[in-house]
């Protein structure tokens, strides 16, 4: 069987290169000719575990290739970014871009399946349509699904094979083509559904993420104003064993929690009142973060502050709607300030401003403010920081495992300055 799958990106490249590794013929479609170009010589673009490996060997073995449009093929998989618009409704223009691309290459029979995160209703009420306007009954003659992707970054190959999936068809003879297509290379079980549940069910599963995520940063609100410490709260409160609160930090980034939540909103702005507030909450945290610094630093004229970390989370190398930017960028608008950005896995050309190296990031530092749980920063030790003025550390992923006389370490939702 051969499968096309739209869109190279995160979602799209390790999707293509689990198929072609279990025998199917695939043909990947990028708008990027770099994209294109550099997985064509067995390269990849992306920051990801396993990966690279992967695609050099399928690309070698000539079951995967890269080019700029679609052709005919079986299975047709689209796996576009959906941003938001900044009324904060989705922008799905990139998913009718791709199913107007491949609708030219249709034949009857074929499976056009969605990944892309969307609004609930957009495939029978955007996607089924366009299909249409191409000549093709969406009920009859062609199978549509939502497939929604589940995986965690850094864990891509794993779960993309182990996750159970959920196939939401058009119709029900969809759901089950659809189903049968993941079957091939899934480990994990394969659900049935319709094409609007599953669409929700994807959503409801970021925005359970983020609503829990919330209730831990407005404890830690809490836990300062009361006097208490907002972790071990947590790590008690889940010893019940039907609790599970997240955890805390500088707020919620990338591109899914943070943006995912909005999709719902969009389409039941009224009935979503719990939603609106945990996003509110934890859009909060960057600014909660540089107020907490202020207050640390308080009695120094001119406070030194070394930011390490500007990647959404620990780990990875993406820096898209991270809070870390956020709070280096506040904390650079107030003149007391002298701030340095420090972080291992970003690259200069990532981010708008001058990076620091570890050495000039704490070179006369008062302050370490940990905003990422990178490997490298759980394992900090009192002699690194030796060019710092104050070995002082505001920990917000609570993951420095630094205990030494001369460090003194703060952890959100502890603090007693
Ligand atoms: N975070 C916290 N506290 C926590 C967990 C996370 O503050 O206890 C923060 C992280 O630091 C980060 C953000 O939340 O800024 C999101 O991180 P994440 O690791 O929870 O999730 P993502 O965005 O990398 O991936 C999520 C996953 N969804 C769920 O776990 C329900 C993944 O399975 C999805 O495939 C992905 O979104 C997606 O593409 O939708």
């Amino acid at each position: 069987k051969k499968v096309c799958v739209v869109g190279l990106g995160y979602i799209g490249l390790p999707t293509s290169a689990i198929f072609a590794s279990a025998g199917f013929d695939v043909i990947g479609v990028d708008v990027n000719e770099t994209v294109v170009a550099t997985i064509n010589s067995g390269d990849i673009h992306i920051e990801e575990t396993g990966l690279a490996e992967l695609v050099n060997r399928v690309v070698k073995e000539g079951k995967f290739r890269a080019q700029l449009a679609p052709e005919e093929a079986d299975v047709f998989i689209i796996a576009v970014p959906t941003p938001i618009h900044d009324d904060y409704t989705a922008n799905i223009d990139y998913v009718i871009e791709a199913t107007k691309s491949v609708a030219p290459y249709l034949r009857k029979g074929n499976v056009v399946i969605v990944e892309s995160t969307i609004p609930p209703r957009t495939m029978d009420d955007v996607v089924a349509p366009i299909i249409r306007e191409h000549g093709f009954d969406p009920e009859r003659d062609v199978y549509l699904a939502h497939c929604p992707e589940r995986v965690l970054p850094g864990r891509i190959l794993i779960e993309l094979v182990e996750n159970t999936r959920i196939v939401g068809g058009v119709t029900k003879e969809a759901a089950k083509q659809a189903a049968d297509v993941y079957r091939a290379i899934v480990k994990g079980e394969v659900i049935e559904t319709e094409a609007v549940t599953a669409e929700m069910a994807k959503l409801m599963e970021n925005t359970f993420r983020d609503v829990n995520i919330a209730l831990a940063n407005e404890l830690v609100k809490i836990a300062q104003r009361i006097g208490v410490n907002a972790h071990k709260v947590i790590e008690l409160a889940n010893k019940h064993p039907r609790v599970n609160i997240h955890l805390p930090g500088p707020g919620v980034g990338g591109h899914c929690l943070a943006v995912d939540p909005y999709f719902i909103v969009e389409k039941a702005k009224e009935e979503s009142q719990l939603i609106q507030t945990a996003r509110r909450i934890n859009n909060s945290m960057p600014h909660f973060v540089v107020e907490q610094i202020k207050r640390m630093t308080a009695e120094l004229e001119a406070p030194v502050i070394a930011v390490f970390g500007l990647t959404y989370k620990g780990n990875t190398d993406d820096v898209r709607e991270s809070p870390a930017i956020e709070i280096y960028e506040e904390l650079c608008r107030n003149e007391r300030f002298d701030v340095r950005a420090y972080d291992p896995h970003v690259k200069p050309s990532q981010v708008p401003f001058p990076l620091a190296t570890k050495e000039e990031a704490l070179d006369g530092a008062h302050l370490v403010v940990v905003l990422a749980d990178h490997n490298e920063f759980k394992t900090l030790t009192a002699e690194e920081l030796a060019p710092m003025k104050t070995k002082v550390i505001f920990d917000t992923k609570h993951c420095v495992r630094l205990d030494d006389e001369d460090v003194t370490v703060y952890q959100i939702g502890h603090l007693s300055v």
